[in-house]
């Protein structure tokens, strides 16, 4: 059990004030070569520096922390700065936007507003072309029968003027080549029958005056050879209206006319035709060929 005495003593080993200032003193006056690192800072220096650097440390940290601080709340009011400035320009993007749609809205209902238009002006244009063909259709109608209404007029305005005597126009069935009317036959007859059939017709044998004439009739005659009105039964060269007509090698096949007699049908050839080629021959009046009558529209 320890006794006061033995209390007294170990109060004693405490360290007492004084001890604290004579150590204090001894850190001052001297050692400095003493690896102690609380060594304190020479005389002379300024009064902060001699704090303990616990103190400073504890000053660095204040400093520091006020510095974290002012940083936080400029970074803060920036903070709010740029939210602030984010803010605007979100409402300015979306006011944009709207701007925007808007403008796009008014193009699709204009572009929709447009291709109705272009529908309906189609139709319009497709109508209006149905229209057109149906009046130039009616229109072409009204003018064939003008244009034949006036050809009658023409026929029966000639005929008057010819008491009745010839036909201002071409009988049906007939072709007109300048101021004559032709007529084909189907069928084959002997030339005299043939001659006979076409007065008949108030007509006559075809009587070629021009090339024109002659390229007219080749180019629609039947291939098969076809009578025309020429003959040399008389000794002369002779067209069926009395004409006569002078020889021209170029109207004939070559070495025709031959008179020829080899055919023992009795006498020579004296009646012409047409050949394939349209060039002409002599051959026996007997014979049975197509045959091609014309009438004349003015006298
Ligand atoms: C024929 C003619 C005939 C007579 C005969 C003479 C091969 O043509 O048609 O008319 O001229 O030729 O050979
Ligand atoms: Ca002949």
């Amino acid at each position: 059990m320890a006794t006061s005495d033995e209390n007294s003593s170990a109060l004693d080993d405490r360290p007492s004030v004084a001890t604290d200032y004579q150590n204090l003193r001894s850190l001052e006056e001297g050692d400095e070569g003493g690896p102690s690192i609380w060594r304190a800072p020479p005389l002379g220096q300024s009064s902060w520096r001699r704090v303990c650097p616990t103190s400073r440390l504890v000053l660095v940290l204040m400093a520091a922390c006020s510095v974290l601080t002012l940083s936080v709340v400029a970074l803060g009011f920036q903070g709010v700065q740029l939210s602030s400035e984010k803010w605007g320009t979100m409402e300015a993007i979306k006011s944009f936007n709207q701007t925007v749609w808007t403008g796009l809205m008014g193009l699709r209902s204009k572009r929709n507003s447009t291709g109705w238009k272009l529908k309906s002006l189609e139709k319009m244009l497709a109508d209006h072309n149905e229209k057109m063909k149906k009046a130039n259709k009616l229109f072409q109608e009204q003018l064939d029968t003008l244009q034949q209404d006036s050809k009658s007029f023409h026929c029966e305005l000639v005929e008057m003027r010819s008491n009745g005597t010839r036909s201002g126009c071409c009988p049906k069935n007939w072709l007109q080549f300048q101021e004559s009317c032709y007529w084909m036959s189907s069928g084959t007859f002997s030339w005299d029958n043939a001659k006979r059939n076409c007065e008949r017709k108030n007509s006559h044998l075809v009587i070629l005056n021009s090339p024109e004439e002659k390229r007219f009739i080749y180019q629609r005659k039947r291939i098969s050879f076809t009578w025309i009105g020429l003959t040399d039964v008389t000794g002369d060269w002779k067209w069926v209206d009395g004409s006569s007509y002078t020889l021209n090698r170029e109207d004939w096949q070559e070495h025709q006319p031959d008179h020829w007699y080899g055919h023992n049908l009795g006498g020579g050839e004296d009646c012409v035709h047409m050949t394939h080629n349209g060039e002409w021959n002599d051959n026996h009046c007997s014979r049975s060929f197509y045959w091609i009558c014309e009438m004349e529209l003015k006298g």
